[in-house]
């Protein structure tokens, strides 16, 4: 295999030719489907008169090449490994070709695939290009007609983009379906679907009266898991159109789901394809979590009908352009249908854990990168969360009017066109009237940036002077940076009234809540008639993607617990005052002392638990501690074992100290209401878990029996599987095995459900992890060709920190195993499971040099690009 190259942002040439119809023609057979093309191709006036077409083509058998319906002489083209390329072509012709593909040897599903005897497609990034000989790259736009033919019993449904058009009959038993859409879009966004499915229909009127016909096509057995997602789909269509103004432009829209899918789900036009873990829903069978997925992706994937599929990427390193913007639309959508604040809570705590994590390790890229070896690999937590908490920074900068002004005047201006983050930003800073060169580094600079704080308060002259130094670390490939403007929305409470002081700055009267805009290296902000002396409230809401430190004290972050009119800073302060306490133990922990509790922090607790409740879901947010994964993130050095340890310590310290409190939250909110995924009774069951959680934490008697008790009663998943996981990661066996056998037998025929059941066992601190893994890896449930299992046991198994990083390396070894085969099966799936192995510098010698070794094992392999790309960065 020749060494994989990468491609550079920097020679970025606009085709020399577009497609302006594309018509395609399958005949379905999963050994040998025949696909034809019939492409209507121009020149681009610019492009030099002798340019050669290109055409991408990758694992097909071409059978036939007609260029303006003659046969094409061997000589006139050139075919290798990556496509076609034809030396002279007129300025405007038609070029046909034939082609062979095998969908049922396809397991890294890209391209056309079998799931579940189904046909269906995944063509972004560059999955076409596995379909037929096409120019697939998203700058070029056609017009697709598409006749799908198959069996008419195997397949009675065949599907595909826009509308369909024509159908019929043929001979032997086959039938065709023909389907035109009639919007130019990119070749990634072609879809097709074909196999024995049925669909749950309802209609949405939109803001200009059309009639929608919405359909969501499954399995027959899951026609009862639509509801949720349908509803979800209905309420985002209506949210654009209100907070957007945009509105569906086809007749129909359909969703589909499969149960074997690298991602969550795919924008395809009008037939958007969904794993089936994005979309199927029951209360019996899906966690609130789920439900609050579903709808997440379900309104992500319609939301890019306009923020991807109208106005698209120039080309891939624009990624961030459509997922940046569409992530911050989803997140923004949930916010309203839910609770906000909780939202905001859930997202940053994601984020910062995994994200910072993608920017302190070695493949940290910024939100444009400048180049990629596989753009698969880049769809990752930095151009996704990161891209849209730059274009929240947005629209906090200029204003909720000025942004979506800003935003009309992008949808309309590049109606049809595939763009750049420049042309974005542009259309904002055209509506606002503002000045983003700096802001625009934002998308060129890797890494988290950190800011130092401090503040002084002068009695003498009430004046508080709060002080920010910024700084980026390297990240590689990038030494020097450059210092950002970072919007630092805050507050400063007075520490005796407890209320917001009302903020003066350079004179002016700012209100009691302000935005300060950090854009030097470092500056001091001088606050004025400042009548008390205040504990500042920073970087309220995550107002930016940054680290912020401030010598807050343990009683400075206690005050702000509760009086902090920002609930998002009163649940950081939570996490700050459990931090301080975590660092104390792990350092007691690493230095051999014994660990004491540290009061204040179940005082802190305590008053938390006996205050009248506002929002449960927040408060449930605010008892949660800071994962492992996310303590690791604070440490300069991931010390697995003592940030178990030291974990484990202060919740079996708070569950023993406040055992009664969390015993009477628990008992307030155990509810005999059939379920509903409101957020109140969300919040409810939230605050109940943590309860029930810290209470088993200790394995109080009367907690197990609760516990017991939650799980036989069976009132919902969310109920029944938080019962189960803590029975499961309890000490008892006697308690964990029947609940976990039970479980299995009961939803056997239920793959979703089994994923879960997967999960579960393997996350669990006992030692026997590592055994059951393998065990569970010939469980006829498992299959390594099924993205959802190998998430659910390896993927799942790799988050389990004390098992993973066992330090015999067993952990690593059974990864690398795993990295290994998938690399021949399915390499998108193979690179992200290998994603924990990259980050090996993070730890103790003995880890490192543990984890360097399975890398350099999977190195000896003929790899996939995908692979290669992360092994080489990993040991780079
Ligand atoms: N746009 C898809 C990504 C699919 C890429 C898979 N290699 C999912 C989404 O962000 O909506
Ligand atoms: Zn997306």
């Amino acid at each position: 295999m020749s060494k994989p190259q990468p491609v550079h942002l920097s020679d970025y040439q606009p085709p020399a030719y577009r497609v302006t119809h594309t018509e395609l023609t399958f005949d379905l057979d999963p050994a040998s489907t025949r696909v034809e093309a019939r492409l209507t191709i121009e020149r681009h006036p610019e492009a030099a008169p002798n340019a050669p077409l290109f055409l991408n083509g990758e694992q097909l058998t071409l059978e036939s090449l007609l260029l303006d319906d003659e046969p094409l002489a061997e000589s006139a083209y050139q075919h290798d490994d990556k496509g076609l390329t034809v030396a002279n072509v007129p300025a405007a012709f038609t070029l046909a070709t034939r082609v062979r593909l095998a969908p049922e040897e396809n397991t890294a599903l890209e391209g056309l695939y079998q799931s579940s005897g189904m046909f269906c497609t995944q063509c972004e990034a560059e999955g076409f290009r596995r379909i037929t000989f096409y120019p697939d790259r998203p700058d070029v736009m056609a017009v697709f007609r598409v006749t799908v033919i198959g069996d008419a019993t195997r397949e009675p449904v065949l599907l595909a983009n826009g509308n369909p058009v024509e159908r019929g009959e043929l001979e032997g038993g086959r039938h065709f379906v023909t389907w035109e859409d009639p919007h130019p879009k990119p070749a990634y966004l072609f879809a097709l679907v074909a196999g024995d499915l049925a669909c749950v229909e309802d209609h949405f009127t939109t803001m200009n009266g059309r009639e929608v016909t919405l359909q969501i096509w499954v399995e027959e057995e899951n026609l009862g898991k639509t509801d949720h997602a349908m509803a979800s789909l209905k309420r985002a269509m209506r949210w654009d159109e209100d907070s957007y103004g945009r509105e569906y432009d086809l007749d129909r829209f359909m969703i589909v789901a499969v149960n074997d899918f690298n991602m969550g789900a795919m924008e395809n036009k009008g037939l958007n394809i969904f794993n089936s873990a994005a979309v199927l829903t029951h209360p019996d069978t899906a966690t609130d979590a789920a439900f609050q997925q579903v709808e997440g992706i379900v309104a992500h994937e319609y939301f890019h009908n306009w923020s991807g599929n109208r106005v698209t990427c120039r080309d891939w390193f624009q990624l961030s352009l459509k997922e940046g913007f569409t992530v911050f639309r989803d997140q923004s959508f949930s916010a309203d249908t839910n609770s906000a604040p909780v939202k905001r809570i859930q997202d940053v705590a994601f984020f910062r854990t995994a994200q910072f994590a993608e920017d302190a390790g070695p493949t940290a890229h910024s939100i444009r990168p400048e180049h990629y070896i596989e753009i698969t690999n880049f769809y990752t937590l930095t151009i996704y969360e990161k891209g849209a908490e730059v274009v929240r920074m947005l629209k906090n900068l200029v204003g909720w009017e000025a942004f979506r002004r800003g935003s009309d005047l992008y949808f309309e201006r590049f109606d049809g066109q595939a763009v750049t983050i420049e042309d974005f930003v542009g259309c904002m800073a055209e509506a606002s009237q503002q000045d983003l060169t700096q802001f625009m580094r934002w998308y060129h600079q890797a890494g988290t940036p950190e800011i130092d704080a401090h503040g002084e308060y002068d009695y003498v002259n009430a004046e508080y002077r709060l002080t920010l130094r910024q700084r980026t670390p390297m990240t590689p490939g990038q030494t020097h940076k450059q210092p950002l403007h970072i919007p630092v929305r805050m507050g400063l409470v007075g520490t005796k009234s407890g209320h917001d002081l009302t903020l003066t700055l350079d004179g002016e009267k700012r209100g009691k809540d302000t935005v300060i805009h950090l854009r030097e290296a470092e500056q001091t902000f001088v606050f004025t008639d400042v009548a008390e002396a205040p504990t500042p409230s920073l970087l309220r809401n995550f107002s930016a993607p940054v680290k912020l430190h401030f010598p807050y004290s343990r009683e400075d972050l206690a005050f702000l617990l509760t009086e902090d009119s920002d609930g998002f800073n009163r649940w950081e302060a939570s996490q700050r005052l459990a931090m301080l306490a975590l660092n104390d133990l792990i350092a007691a922990h690493r230095n051999g002392v014994e660990k004491v509790m540290d009061t204040r922090v179940i005082d802190a607790y305590r008053a938390l638990l006996t205050a009248p409740v506002n929002d449960k879901a927040v408060l449930a947010e605010m008892l949660k501690l800071p994962s492992e994964a996310c303590i690791a993130e604070s440490q300069p050095l991931v010390d697995v074992d003592a940030i178990h340890a030291a974990r484990e310590f202060v919740r079996q310290s708070l569950g023993f100290a406040l055992r009664d409190e969390f015993m009477a939250v628990y008992t307030a909110n155990v509810s005999s209401k059939a379920y509903a995924p409101t957020p109140e009774q969300i919040g409810q069951r939230s605050l109940k878990s943590v309860a029930l959680a810290y209470l088993m934490a200790v394995e109080d008697e009367e907690a197990i029996e609760r516990c017991q008790a939650q799980f036989d009663a069976g009132h919902n998943m969310t109920d029944v599987r938080q019962a189960l996981t803590l029975l499961v990661h309890s000490s008892r066996d006697e308690l964990a095995a029947p609940a976990l056998k039970a479980f299995g037998e009961k939803w056997a025929h239920d793959s979703l459900v089994m994923d879960q059941w997967f999960s579960i066992q393997v996350s669990r601190p006992q030692e026997d992890v590592l055994e059951r893994v393998k065990y569970l890896m010939q469980h006829p449930a498992f299959s390594l060709k099924n993205p959802n299992k190998v998430r659910a046991l390896l993927g799942a198994f790799a988050q389990n920190r004390v098992n993973f990083h066992r330090l015999d390396g067993a952990g690593y070894a059974l990864l690398a195993d795993a990295v290994i085969e998938l690399n021949r099966l399915n390499p998108e799936i193979a690179a992200r499971l290998m994603t924990p192995l990259t980050r090996w510098r993070r730890f103790d010698d003995a880890r490192q040099a543990l984890m360097q070794a399975e890398l350099e094992r999977i190195k000896q392999e003929p790899l996939s690009a995908n692979v290669y790309e992360l092994v080489e960065k990993a040991l780079a």
